[in-house]
C-alpha cells in the first residue's frame, strides 16, 4: 500500500517559485545576499541561534585573539548579520570570552568593523556534559544517524537539554524586547527552543534548519520523549532540512506520534490552531572565498609544501577530511584503501592516502573508538604496502587552517566521502569548489545528502569493501576527458548552489510562507 508520502517522495520536487530561479543562471555571490536582506528584512530584527558562535576569544600568552569560525554556515549568517545588523545568540565557549563582553554577556561583531551584536550564553561544565556530550551528542545524533550506534537515553540530560534551550530562547527574548524579528534556530542542539519563544512572543517568525538526517518513525519511536520533542520542533513556523527525504521522514514522525493533521499536498502540520511548514534547501558552500583561494599562488606554493614535507613525489594523492565521527565512515575507507592495494598492487608505491581527521567530541567513548580504528587501520596498511618516499597513509590528527585545507582539496587527484549517513556533508562540495583545473575525483558515499545533487560523482558504499576498492581504481583510470567532462557538471553545480543562494532560499521561503496568510490558516478556512 503507499501513502501519500510515498507518492509525494516519487513524484519529485514540489512546485515553488524559486527566487534563485528568477535569476537564471547568475551565480549568487554575498552582494546578492546581503542586497536582497536588505531589501526584504528591513522590518523586522534577525536573530540567529546556534550553539557554535562565529567568533570566539581566546587568551593566548597574555594575549586576548579573536578567532573567526570559518565554517561556510558562519560566514553566510554573519554576512546577513552584518548587512542587518541583528543579534546572534550562541554559546560562549571560548576561555577569553566572558572577558570580552559587557554585563549582558553582549559584544559587537565582527570585532574589527562592528555591525551586529553576539549575545553569549554561558553554560557550566556540568549544563556542557548534559546537554551538549549527552543529550545532543549521545543520544539525537546517533538516533538521527543510522550507523548503528546506540543512542543513550538518560533523563537528567533530557531535563537539562530543555533548561538549556529555555536558556537560550530567555537571551533571545531578552534581545528582541518587544520588537518583531525573525529568529533562525540552528540544529539538533536547540529543537525546543521555539517553544519558549512563541509562548512569549506568538508573533515571532520563528525558523528551525536541522542539519543532520532525520530517520523514519521505526527509528525514531524508540526516543522516551519523542512527543515532547515533536511538539516542542511544531512551535516553529518553519523546519527545513536538506533533503526531501528528511523533511518526509520528520512529516511521517510528527503522523505516527501526535494527535495532528499532516498535509502532505502542501507539506504542513496543523496543530491546536497552528501551522508549520516543513520544507527541504540542501545548503551550499562559500564558492566565494573557495575557488579564488584554490587558484591563488598561495595555493600552489602551499601544496608544493605539502608535497616535499609528506614525501608525495611521484605519486598520485587520495584525500579524507572529516571531524573524527563514527558517522563518516573512516575506518570503511581505509580498509576499502587496504583491499584496493591488494587487488591493484601496480598501485603500491603509486598512490597516497591523507586523512585529516580533527578531533571532535572525545568525551564520548564511540569518538575514542573511531580514532583508535583510524590510527590502527592506517597503521596497517603502511605496515603491509611500505613504499621508499614516506608512508603510504599520513593521518592528520589536526585542525588545519582552511587555507592549508585548500591547498590539500587542490593538491588531491581523488577525495573520499564515504559517511555512513550524512545530512549533506560539505567537504565533498568544498573539493569541487577547490578544483578550477578539474584535475580530480570525487569518490562519494550514497548515503551523503550530497549525493542527491552530485549524481555524476563516483558513488561507492562504504559498506561495500570490494565496491568501493573497484572505484578508487575506476576513478584513478577513468579517460581523462570523461573524468574532466563529468568535474565540470559537479563543479558548476557546486558553483550555482552555493552557501549565499541557500541563505537566500531559504529567507524568502519563510517570509513568503508566513506573509502568505497572516493569522488565518487557508486549509481551515476552505474546511481542508
Ligand atoms: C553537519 C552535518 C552538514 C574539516 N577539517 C578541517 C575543517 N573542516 C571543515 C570542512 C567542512 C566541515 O569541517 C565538515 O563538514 P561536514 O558537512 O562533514 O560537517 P559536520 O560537522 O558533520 O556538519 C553535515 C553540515 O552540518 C552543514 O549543514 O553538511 O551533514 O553533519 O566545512 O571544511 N576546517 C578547517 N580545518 C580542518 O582541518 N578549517
Amino acid at each position: 500500500m503507499t501513502t501519500p508520502l510515498d507518492q509525494l517522495r516519487r513524484a519529485g520536487e514540489h512546485a515553488e517559485d524559486s527566487p534563485t530561479a528568477e535569476r537564471g543562471l547568475h551565480r549568487t555571490t554575498r552582494e546578492d545576499l546581503v542586497r536582497w536582506a536588505r531589501a526584504h528584512m528591513r522590518d523586522r530584527k534577525l536573530v540567529v541561534v546556534s550553539n557554535r558562535e562565529p567568533y570566539t576569544h581566546v587568551r593566548e600568552g597574555g594575549e586576548i585573539r579573536v578567532v573567526r569560525n570559518a565554517g561556510g554556515l558562519t560566514v553566510a549568517l554573519d554576512s546577513v548579520s552584518q548587512a542587518l545588523g541583528g543579534v546572534w545568540v550562541a554559546h560562549g565557549n571560548g576561555n577569553a570570552d566572558r572577558a570580552t563582553v559587557d554585563r549582558h554577556g553582549r559584544i559587537a561583531c565582527p570585532p574589527e568593523a562592528p555591525a551586529y551584536t553576539l549575545r553569549r550564553v554561558w553554560l557550566s561544565r556540568e549544563d556542557h556534559a548534559r546537554y551538549y556530550s549527552g543529550f545532543s551528542n549521545g543520544a539525537l545524533w546517533p538516533l538521527c544517524h543510522i550507523v548503528y550506534v546506540r543512542p543513550r537515553f538518560r533523563l537528567e540530560e533530557w531535563q537539562r537539554y530543555r533548561e538549556i534551550n529555555q536558556r537560550f530562547a530567555e537571551a533571545v527574548l531578552a534581545e528582541v524586547a518587544d520588537q518583531p524579528a525573525f529568529v533562525f534556530i540552528q540544529d539538533y542542539h536547540l529543537a525546543l527552543a521555539a517553544r519558549t519563544l512563541k509562548e512569549r512572543r506568538p508573533d515571532l517568525e520563528v525558523a528551525l534548519f536541522w542539519h543532520i538526517p532525520w530517520p523514519n518513525p521505526e527509528v525514531f519511536r524508540i526516543l522516551p520523549w519523542r512527543d515532547e520533542l515533536l511538539e516542542g520542533m511544531l512551535a516553529n513556523d518553519m523546519i527545513a532540512f536538506h533533503i526531501r527525504a528528511h523533511a518526509l521522514n520528520f512529516l511521517d514522525n510528527v503522523a505516527a506520534a501526535l494527535e495532528a493533521r499532516v498535509d502532505h499536498e502542501q507539506l504542513a502540520v496543523h496543530r491546536g490552531g497552528s501551522r508549520t511548514w516543513v520544507r527541504h534547501f540542501p545548503i551550499g558552500v562559500n564558492t566565494d572565498e573557495i575557488a579564488p583561494m584554490a587558484e591563488s599562488e598561495e595555493a600552489r606554493v602551499a601544496e608544493r609544501a605539502i608535497r616535499s614535507h609528506l614525501g608525495l613525489e611521484g605519486c598520485r594523492v587520495g584525500l579524507g577530511v572529516d571531524r573524527l565521527d563514527y558517522t563518516k565512515g573512516i575506518p570503511e575507507r581505509l580498509e576499502a584503501l587496504e583491499r584496493f592495494f591488494e587487488k591493484y598492487p601496480e598501485w603500491i608505491g603509486r598512490f597516497c592516502f591523507i586523512q585529516i581527521g580533527v578531533p571532535s567530541r572525545i568525551e564520548l567513548k564511540e569518538y575514542r573508538d573511531v580514532l583508535l580504528r583510524t590510527r590502527a587501520l592506517a597503521q596497517r596498511i603502511n605496515q603491509r604496502f611500505p613504499r621508499p618516499g614516506g608512508p603510504t597513509v599520513h593521518l592528520l590528527e589536526t585542525n588545519l587552517d582552511f587555507r592549508d585545507l585548500v591547498a590539500y582539496y587542490r593538491m588531491a587527484d581523488l577525495c573520499a566521502v564515504t559517511s555512513l549517513h550524512d545530512g549533506m556533508n560539505l567537504v565533498a562540495k568544498e573539493y569541487l569548489a577547490a578544483t578550477p583545473d578539474l584535475d580530480g575525483a570525487l569518490v562519494l558515499s550514497p548515503f551523503t545528502g550530497a549525493a542527491r545533487e552530485l549524481e555524476r560523482a563516483w558513488i561507492a558504499s562504504p559498506y561495500d569493501r570490494e565496491g568501493m576498492a573497484d572505484v578508487y581504481h575506476g576513478a584513478l583510470t577513468e579517460p581523462e576527458g570523461s573524468r574532466r567532462e563529468r568535474m565540470a557538471a559537479l563543479r558548476e553545480t557546486v558553483l550555482r548552489h552555493n552557501i549565499f543562494d541557500w541563505a537566500i532560499e531559504v529567507f524568502d521561503t519563510v517570509q513568503r510562507l508566513t506573509l502568505r496568510t497572516p493569522g488565518i490558516d487557508p486549509l481551515e478556512a476552505h474546511g481542508g
